[in-house]
């Protein structure tokens, strides 16, 4: 008989997609009472006069206006449009202390936000205020600071091109360069990483890409559940017969069998499609050895090739003309051992070898990636040997081929484009000059881990907040929690009740805005938007839904709100003329940033335009005009090799969940239903210490630099198919175990996937 598994805990063994897909969408628009123009919702999608939808930030096929069918996508959408309201009378009903005891999930399921709101200690209580007088009294706080550079402002990858550089015109006016990003905690080893390697920061494919490849590696990431229209690319790929080789430590589902709801033959005979022909466990953080593998093989499989007379498998012509530093890989890779490879990445000499095999014998390879690759302490390194693995064949500037980064947020990378940095480079402070007349500064501002850190230093006092839920997506939750107490002004510009609105400053206030479904009529009468998907396509988006509340403002009308009050009239930026019209944004935006040349007229064309990516044209903007092969570190100083007891923690998505949005309780494809409470282990690990599936554990993380012990107790473990020493569990809630320390010293990035840590079984007498 089969042993009883813990409770909420099945074998679900359905492809992903299909049926289970389109009964999870029918329970979604239920539950958000939005089943009368929830449908049609859905269906203006992603189309020329629609929406973007805010699931992800995969380019749709053309811009078409092809229904696509995404389960995840109709859960983004549908947690927007819910007709679920947070009035004034729920925060009448309920005071701060209370809400405080509510999960994440019953918080934002409360609905959407109606009005304006500023919290009274007296009370205890968020309580109704004027919109002017909450800009005033924002401009007040940011006044009163001794210097600019004291406050900190967030900004979430939700917002669109307007509301981020309006936002940032604003912050450059005021005086700073703070802009701690939720890039900074997603793919800023990319943004750092690839310049360094390639010269640009962004992935070099575009859609049509996968049309002509002949294999695709992926690395650490999960499209059945945060890249869900990638799926309809993978299927097809595979039906094509195109290998698709897999490196994860989990069997995502999605990446092993799909059905897709599009395809009818497969919706009536329940049949699915292979996805993954080779699916490589790799160990949590074991990417980079894994990488050098690869590389190795493919010296050697050259080697051979070049000692039986052939002219070998590296392309000698690309590597010669367009890059430098192949010697040095070459020693590196060379000096790197087996053992150390198979010890670090969990995989087999053969396993690599067969991959490496399909990898020369594919004329195009396209690498994909995530957060596998970047959330680690060596997250840049790791970027950047995927980027070495495509130029030794000459992957990366040719049709069907190149690197392909899946970006988060639906539009984190346009944010970044139109000025989101705390790092500004000279053309864009000379053309924020040369379109508004003044000259910001170039002075180094904070990342989101440098933000924390100062406003718990007490050198930060002020935080502003463009959308996110900053405090529950950083490590080290105590601390963050702790600093953001400190505050003396707290301001969110959001669609819905999160924890970070319930950490409360000196000034706290809600200032609640309209978001990608809905109308936002202007004095020119309605706007569009823009955002850029993961392929550098910018495109408009425009919504229809009438909004939740009169009272909403969008984004741009609340950030030149704050920027009036707080500005005046300094440096005569016509506020109130951009939010009228956002044509004239998008004007500026054109003089900041040449690259949206004739932005207006080529956004308004179907399907909008692709932004310049010289490396996809084989120009190289790095120091030397090459691209560049970059070395890794040595194994060595692999957390794993350096904590041999320990086992190696990462924190995932569920398939329920937008980040620190939880839409349910359940994680079908993993067969975790009803609860988050649960740490992934293989069976091995359990016995080793005693335990089985369904036992209480503590899981403790290695101390860090601060002495501090972080803990997170009373977990439930399930026996898992995942690597030997590798353990998985929930992101937010695992981010109490990692110390805010813990970064990629390059690119800031929390090592949100390799934890350090030790398990113990809680003996219940
Ligand atoms: N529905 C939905 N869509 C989303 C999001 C969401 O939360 N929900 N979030 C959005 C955002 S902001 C982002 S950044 C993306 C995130 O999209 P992903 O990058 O897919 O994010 P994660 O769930 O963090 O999972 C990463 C995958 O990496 C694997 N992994 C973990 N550790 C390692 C490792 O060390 N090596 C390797 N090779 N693999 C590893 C995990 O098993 C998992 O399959 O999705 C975006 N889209
Ligand atoms: N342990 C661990 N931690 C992680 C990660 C991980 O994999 N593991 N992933 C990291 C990653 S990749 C990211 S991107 C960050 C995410 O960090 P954030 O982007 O800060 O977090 P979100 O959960 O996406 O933010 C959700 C909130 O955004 C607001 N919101 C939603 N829509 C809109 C809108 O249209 N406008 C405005 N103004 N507000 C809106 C709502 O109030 C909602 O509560 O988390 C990071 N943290
Ligand atoms: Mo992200």
């Amino acid at each position: 008989m089969a042993k009883k598994r813990p409770e909420g805990i099945e074998k679900y063994d359905a492809p992903a997609g299909g049926w289970g897909a389109l009964r999870a969408v029918a329970k979604t628009l239920a539950h958000q009472q939005v089943v009368a123009q929830g449908a049609a919702t859905l269906l203006k999608a992603n189309k020329p006069e629609g929406f973007d939808c805010p699931g992800c930030a995969w380019p749709d096929p053309k811009h078409t206006s092809s229904f696509e069918f995404c389960e995840n996508g109709a859960k983004a959408i549908t947690w927007e449009s819910t007709a679920k309201r947070v009035d004034p009378s729920f925060f009448a009903e309920h005071t701060v202390s209370e809400l405080w005891g509510w999960n994440d999930h019953s918080l934002e399921d409360e609905g959407r936000l109606t009005h304006p709101m500023i919290y009274n200690a007296e009370t205890d209580r968020y309580e109704v205020i004027e919109w002017d007088d909450a800009f005033a009294r924002i401009g007040a706080e940011l006044n009163r600071l001794e210097d600019p550079h004291q406050a900190e402002f967030y900004t979430s990858g939700r917002a669109s091109n307007e509301a981020a550089f309006l936002y940032q015109l604003m912050v450059r006016a005021y005086g700073t360069n703070n802009f701690p990003d939720c890039s900074n905690m997603c793919h800023e080893a990319t943004s750092v990483g690839l310049p360094k390697s390639i010269g640009v920061g962004k992935g070099t494919v575009l859609l049509e890409d996968f049309d002509h490849t002949d294999a695709i590696f992926s690395f650490g990431h999960n499209p059945g559940t945060n890249h869900p229209r990638m799926m309809a690319t993978l299927h097809e790929a595979s039906r094509r017969g195109v290998p698709i080789i897999v490196f994860n430590p989990l069997k995502e589902r999605a990446l092993e069998k799909f059905a897709s709801p599009q395809d009818p033959v497969e919706m009536a005979t329940l049949s699915s499609t292979r996805i993954a022909s080779a699916y490589h466990q790799v160990r949590t953080g074991g990417d980079l050895a894994a990488l050098k593998g690869l590389m190795k093989c493919v010296f050697e499989i050259d080697d051979a090739d070049l000692s039986a007379g052939g002219i070998g498998v590296l392309d000698r012509a690309f590597v010669a003309e367009h890059t430098i530093g192949l010697e040095a890989l070459r020693e590196d890779i060379d000096n790197t051992s087996w053992d150390s490879i198979i010890t670090v990445s969990g995989l087999t000499r053969e396993a690599l070898k067969s991959a490496a095999e399909v990898y020369v014998k594919a004329k195009s390879v396209i690498v994909c990636y995530g957060m596998g690759i970047t959330q680690h302490s060596n997250g840049t390194g790791n970027v950047q040997q995927l980027a070495n693995l495509l130029m030794l064949r000459g992957n990366i500037g040719r049709r069907g081929a190149g690197i392909c980064p899946l970006r988060g947020h639906s539009n984190v990378q346009g944010d970044r484009t139109v000025g989101i940095t705390e790092i500004p480079n000279k053309a864009l402070i000379d053309g924020m000059e040369k379109a508004f007349g003044f000259r910001p500064t170039d002075m180094k501002g904070h990342n989101a881990i440098e933000s924390v850190e100062a406003i718990m230093e007490g050198r930060s006092k002020a935080l502003i907040c463009l959308g996110g839920n900053l405090a529950v997506a950083m490590s080290d939750t105590d601390f963050t929690f702790e600093a953001m107490r400190k505050l003396d002004l707290a301001a969110h510009i959001t669609t819905k009740l999160n924890r970070s609105h319930l950490l409360i400053a000196k000034t706290s206030i809600i200032l609640p805005c309209l978001g990608r479904t809905d109308l936002d009529t202007q004095a020119s009468g309605p706007q569009s938007v823009t955002v850029e998907d993961s392929m550098s396509m910018v495109h408009a988006s425009r919504g229809f839904l009438n909004p939740p509340s009169e009272m909403l403002k969008s984004e741009p009308a609340i950030v030149a709100g704050i920027a009036k009050a707080t500005l005046g009239d300094r440096h005569g930026i016509d506020w109130d003329g951009m939010v009228a019209d956002y044509d004239r944004i998008r004007d500026k935006i054109e003089i900041v940033f040449p690259d949206f040349f004739e932005f207006n007229k080529r956004v308004r064309v179907r399907g909008g335009f692709r932004l310049d990516v010289p490396a996809s044209e084989r120009r190289w903007k790095t120091e030397s005009g090459k691209a560049t092969f970059l070395i890794g570190r040595g194994l060595h100083e692999d957390p794993l090799v350096k904590n041999p007891d320990a086992l190696v923690l990462t924190t995932l998505r569920s398939h329920d969940q937008y980040n620190t949005t939880i839409y349910g309780m359940d994680d079908r494809y993993r067969g975790v239903f009803g609860r988050r409470d649960v740490i992934f282990m293989n069976k091995d690990d359990l016995a080793k210490r005693g335990l089985s599936d369904g036992d209480i554990i503590n899981v403790v993380a290695l101390p860090s630099t601060d002495g501090k012990s972080r803990s997170a107790r009373g977990l439930t473990a399930i026996e898992y198919d995942i690597p030997r020493g590798s353990i998985a569990g929930y992101y937010p809630e695992m981010n109490a175990l990692i110390a805010l320390s813990a970064y990629d010293r390059i690119s800031g990035t929390p090592a949100y996937k390799g934890v350090p840590v030790t398990v113990t079984g809680v003996t219940t007498q």
